[in-house]
């Protein structure tokens, strides 16, 4: 028996007036970012309460690295890693949404108080996983995806990248409602980088207006993404650190909330918090 989750989201996550931060907390070793910085238990939900401090709506607890190459981590470990931290931060009232392909983590994530199922896959990895957002009434984010971080960077060949990722994205729809999900549980993300080389992600950024206007809220995460790494490289073309990505994320996070983007997922809330500032001063000025 799959749980209903006991309350629905939140209002303020519904409302549509302003762009939402999604926060990361990855619990992993090996993420591309931020890998090992926040796993052990005591150290993620530090992480949490100082995102939540910082002005996140939500936060995204993730256990499996999705890092190209990155081998699969085993369930009963994705559970140890993520169930007890966000069984915690829900307890302090936070909006919680666990990262996973699985549809058995997904499961145990909103049972441990977590609202929004984070799939990468949308609903591909695991064949399960449209039942458990169909039951459990969960917003569940769909991101255009491929397949899995071993093989993804092979996967990357397109007609037309928005084109193509817009009709695959609208093929997860149809499936989700056909399984049985509420529309408006469904949210839409491009998946930046996952399948996509260098050039691939800005057609699908500058599209940001388009694919948000297909009437499903639009996620969008750049943070800290190979791309910026390759853009912001400096004379002896070697890519800019992750940590030094922000300023370009940031810029992204504005970009997006002026094109309507319902939330932005970032490593670094404080930056995309003064971000959305500029862009919804700019859009209230647009609109007198
Ligand atoms: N990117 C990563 C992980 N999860 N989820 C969604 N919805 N969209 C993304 O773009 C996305 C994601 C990879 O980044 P990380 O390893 O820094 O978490």
């Amino acid at each position: 028996m799959i749980m209903q989750h006991p309350e629905p989201l939140p209002a303020s996550l519904t409302a549509l007036d302003r762009t939402l931060i999604m926060g990361v907390i990855n619990v992993t070793p090996d993420s591309f970012s931020d890998g090992g910085q926040w796993f052990s238990h005591e150290s993620a939900v530090r992480h949490g309460l100082e995102l939540l401090a910082q002005g996140a709506d939500i936060l995204d607890i993730g256990g499996e690295s999705t890092r190209p190459g990155a081998p699969r981590v085993d369930e009963s470990e994705e559970l140890r890693r993520v169930v007890p931290v966000i069984r915690e931060l829900a307890h302090t009232g936070a909006t919680i949404s666990v990262d996973t392909t699985r549809a058995s983590v997904a499961q145990a994530a909103i049972e441990a108080g977590a609202h929004i199922i984070n799939d990468v896959s949308g609903g591909l990895a695991d064949e399960e996983m449209v039942s458990v957002a169909a039951q459990t009434g969960a917003v569940f984010v769909a991101m255009h995806w491929r397949g899995h971080a071993t093989v993804m960077d092979s996967l990357e060949v397109y007609d037309d990248v928005y084109l193509d990722v817009r009709r695959e994205l609208l093929e997860r729809v149809d499936h989700l409602l056909e399984a049985g999900v509420n529309p408006a549980q469904i949210v839409l993300d491009p998946g930046l980088g996952f399948s996509k080389s260098g050039e691939n992600n800005w057609p699908l950024l500058a599209h940001t207006g388009d694919l948000a206007a297909l009437g499903f809220p639009l996620l969008v995460g750049a943070s800290r993404k190979r791309f910026l790494g390759h853009l912001l490289a400096g004379a002896d073309q070697e890519p800019a650190a992750p940590a030094e990505r922000d300023n370009a994320t940031a810029a992204i996070t504005a970009l997006a909330s002026v094109n309507g983007a319902w939330a932005v997922r970032v490593h670094n809330v404080a930056q995309s918090v003064d971000a959305l500032k500029v862009a919804q001063a700019w859009r209230a000025a647009s609109e007198h």
